[in-house]
């Protein structure tokens, strides 16, 4: 039995719903609160040390980051492969999850300025400083003291949206054999991008996702949202929380 705790507009989740959609598993929703902090809470913690979204148990087995969950899938559920099938491709598929995972602060400026920047602010600091305490990562608590106390300024935006459309040039230039990341077919470095390529072309820098600028990623794009797992892992505009049918979405850790 496969549990996916995650989040909607969380970009790592989205990437293990894209895989878990192409792969056709089943799985069973916990949505996790970020805005409540509900992935601090110790019993979060004991699935996910890092103390962040999402966390795959399979067979009651915890498992976190979502490149290696998507590799852990891919490998349990060899069908529908979604990974190189030569050695060198693969190394190249774990060299993209590992420059797109690097890039998850640059996106942490622009998404944390909805619902959890409200909800960080709204905390006294006895509350705030409460919280914090609980979050692993120092570098995470001080995005959370940015966020609730001194909101990222427009000047950091724009280093954060250079950093992000650097993203597209280099995969602009990885499309040129055969239209995927790595390789000749869709895999696992196509689905690390492609949260970020959303938030791209909804928000940081449409213009940028278009023939004129990047050609093979504007096409890369289209390619992406027509594949029917991209529906149905229900990759939304981020400030509509997605209805997903034919899921359950149980309290989370009941
Ligand atoms: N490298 C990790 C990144 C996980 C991550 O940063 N998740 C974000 C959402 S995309 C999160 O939980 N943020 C909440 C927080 O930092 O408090 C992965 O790919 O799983």
């Amino acid at each position: 039995m496969i549990v996916l705790h995650h989040a909607w507009r969380s970009s790592a989740s989205r990437r293990v719903r894209l895989c878990l959609e192409e792969k056709g598993l089943t799985y069973e929703n916990r949505v996790v609160d970020m805005a409540a902090m509900e992935h601090h809470a110790p019993e979060y913690l004991r699935i996910n040390p890092n103390g962040v979204v999402p966390t795959l148990l399979h067979d009651g087995r915890p498992l976190h980051e979502s490149g290696t969950i998507c590799e852990y899938l891919d490998e349990t559920f060899p069908d529908r492969p979604l990974r190189p099938e030569d050695p060198y491709g693969r190394a190249l598929m774990r060299n993209w999850i590992r420059y797109v995972d690097e890039r998850i602060g640059h996106l942490i400026v622009f998404n944390w300025r909805y619902r959890l920047q409200a909800a960080a602010a709204a905390l006294s600091d006895e509350e705030l400083a409460e919280r914090v305490r609980r979050i692993p990562s120092a570098e995470r608590q001080e995005a959370w003291r940015r966020v609730a106390r001194r909101p990222f300024t427009e000047e950091e935006r724009t280093a954060a949206r250079a950093q992000l459309v650097a993203l597209l040039g280099r995969m602009e230039e990885a499309l040129a054999p055969s239209g995927w990341l790595v390789g000749a077919r869709y895999s696992i470095a196509d689905i690390a991008a492609v949260p970020f390529v959303k938030r791209i072309e909804e928000e940081i820098a449409p213009e940028q996702v278009t023939p004129a600028a990047h050609p093979r990623v504007a096409e890369w794009w289209a390619r992406i949202q027509a594949r029917p797992a991209f529906a149905r892992a229900g990759i939304g505009p981020f400030w509509d929380a997605p209805v997903m049918t034919g899921h359950t979405e149980p309290e989370m850790l009941t």
